[in-house]
């Protein structure tokens, strides 16, 4: 068994968790917050057989796209202390996807 931790933009995740479900997929939704932008995303975690993790990645590659982002996390800073914001673009990926071993799985 594999456990699928999948790092989407919020935008994309309902598409993505509809799907799963149709798909008869169990899946559970984090809401997270990356590092570099400190803006909200979303976190899936999907335990499924060793054979099914394609057709997860598939699904989340249909429904996930990647989007430019304009940031003004950047700043320069000035003499006297001063800090200019300064426009940053970023493209923020469809999804980041992490694919681990499971070891045990016992539901309760
Ligand atoms: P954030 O950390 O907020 O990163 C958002 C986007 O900013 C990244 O998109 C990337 O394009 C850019 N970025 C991140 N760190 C950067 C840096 N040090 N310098 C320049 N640009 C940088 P993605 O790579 O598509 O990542 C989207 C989100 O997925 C990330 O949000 C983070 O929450 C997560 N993520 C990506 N790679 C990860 C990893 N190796 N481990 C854990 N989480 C990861």
């Amino acid at each position: 068994m594999k456990l699928i931790v999948a790092i989407v933009q919020d935008q994309d995740a309902p598409g993505v968790i509809e799907e799963l479900m149709e798909k008869e997929f169990r899946v559970t939704k984090l809401a997270s917050t990356g590092g570099f932008l400190k803006a909200g995303n979303t976190t899936l975690l999907s335990g499924v057989e060793d054979d099914e993790v394609d057709k997860v990645i598939k699904v989340i590659e249909d429904n996930c796209r990647t989007r430019e982002i304009t940031t003004s996390l950047l700043t320069v800073s000035m003499p006297g202390d001063t800090y200019i914001p300064y426009p940053l673009e970023v493209k923020v990926g469809g999804a980041t996807v992490f694919v681990l071993d499971v070891e045990k799985h016992v539901r309760i």
